[in-house]
């Protein structure tokens, strides 16, 4: 849905600008230092970044989901370790607080997280529990107005950047699957609360995760999410199904990028006498990857509508993350394959993006369990 096309217009071609103009000179920097600078950041605030999907009331630009996928096609465009410092508080790191937060919780974390003043990160994964969620065993004892938190997560992402975490934990160990979690907010300062050193990954440098280590950790009872024990995974589950829509759009947008770059290039290389733009074996690969973007954005541009109308999007949800995520490393493949030893060199920024975009395959749900999230929902449906 979108409300009002004059205003998405300007919106889209502020950050279509912001990304040619700021980010893209500013990647290598990004990928050396491993830091965003400060300004672009504070640029990126003022910009309304980080209060994307956070509702209007809150101080967000409170986007509908298919206004979301647009602007994340044009946000894409560029190191994804942009798109990461804002991803957290615009999807998985705030959502839990806006579907089944309690109106205290929203008035009270909301704004901070629309201004960027705060950075939300979700605390889900464990060392032990990764595919497997609902296995996981960090645990939440009540004690009097508190919960106490022991348990450690893994790779969160902006964990070391993060004011407040979206934690899922068990709080009624009786229960081992779903049913026993629940979703806290916890404040970093809270005692007890540790951030491990941020993990060395394969690409996206500028983005980082980390543990987060929860050591007796005292979380006021008013922090669970919703007030209410027991439903912390269908919080999570909901919000991986925004999540993975928006991730989506992420892949289509950086995939837009690097055939724009893997086609400059071919129009621009002479080899045997021509650009090799000119050589069908050459076109076969743009045109496959052509072809898959034409059909990544129309599926997503679908399930968002769908979204929008409210209806469960869980199964397309994942068809998008799965279809947008492996066509993701297929284009980066191609983008290398085309630009040969250019593609392969850091000189270009195809090598960049090709271990980058690697990680859209794993992160929110890796395409094995977008497969089995796909499947089941099939079999339920014939069930009925
Ligand atoms: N929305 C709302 N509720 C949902 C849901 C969704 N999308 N998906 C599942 N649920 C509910 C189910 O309806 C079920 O509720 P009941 O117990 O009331 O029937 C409950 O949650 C448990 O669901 P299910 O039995 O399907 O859970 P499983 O343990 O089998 O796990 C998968 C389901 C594998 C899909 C889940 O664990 C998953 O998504 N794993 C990947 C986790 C992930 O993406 N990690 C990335 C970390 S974030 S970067």
């Amino acid at each position: 849905m979108i409300r009002d096309q004059e205003n998405l217009d300007v919106l889209l071609s502020t950050i279509s600008n912001f990304v040619s103009k700021r980010l893209v000179p500013a990647e290598n920097s990004v990928s050396e230092t491993d830091e965003i600078p400060a300004d672009i950041v504070a640029e990126m605030k003022e910009l309304g970044l980080f209060g994307l999907t956070i509702p209007e009331e809150y101080g967000g630009l409170g986007l509908t989901m298919e206004e979301e996928v647009l602007v994340a096609f044009e946000l894409a465009r560029t190191s994804p370790a942009f798109r990461s410092l804002i991803g957290t508080n615009n999807g998985i790191g705030s959502l839990g607080i806006i579907v089944d937060g309690t109106q205290e919780q929203k008035q009270h974390y909301l704004p901070k997280l629309a201004s960027g003043e705060l950075i939300a990160s979700f605390a889900l994964t464990e060392p032990g529990s990764g595919s497997d969620a609902a296995s996981l065993r960090t645990t939440a004892v009540r004690d009097g107005d508190f919960y106490v938190l022991n348990g450690t997560k893994r790779f969160i992402t902006n964990a070391p950047e993060a004011g407040i975490f979206t934690v899922m934990a068990r709080t009624n160990p009786e229960i081992k699957g779903s049913g026993g979690i629940s979703a806290f907010i916890v404040e970093r300062d809270t005692p007890g609360l540790s951030v491990g050193k941020a993990d060395h990954k394969m690409g996206q440098r500028g983005a980082h995760t980390a543990d987060v280590i929860f050591e007796d950790c005292r979380v006021p009872a008013v922090n669970l999410i919703g007030g209410k024990e027991g439903v912390g995974f269908k919080t999570a589950m909901k919000t991986l199904d925004k999540g993975r829509l928006h991730i989506s759009a992420i892949c289509t947008g950086v995939s837009e990028r690097m055939l724009g770059d893997a086609l400059n290039y071919a129009m621009d290389r002479r080899q045997f006498g021509q650009p090799i733009a000119e050589f069908q074996l050459i076109q076969a690969m743009l045109a496959d990857s052509q072809m898959e973007l034409y059909a990544a954005r129309n599926m997503i541009i679908d399930a968002a509508r769908r979204r929008d109308n409210k209806e469960d999007v869980s199964m397309e949800a994942s068809c998008c993350k799965l279809f947008a995520s492996e066509m993701c490393g297929r284009i980066a493949d191609r983008g290398v394959q085309i630009m040969g030893g250019a593609g392969y060199v850091s000189e270009y920024a195809m090598e960049r993006f090709y271990r980058d975009v690697r990680l859209f395959r794993i992160y929110e749900g890796t395409s094995q369990i977008q497969q089995i999230v796909i499947a089941r929902n099939m079999i339920r449906k014939a069930q009925k």
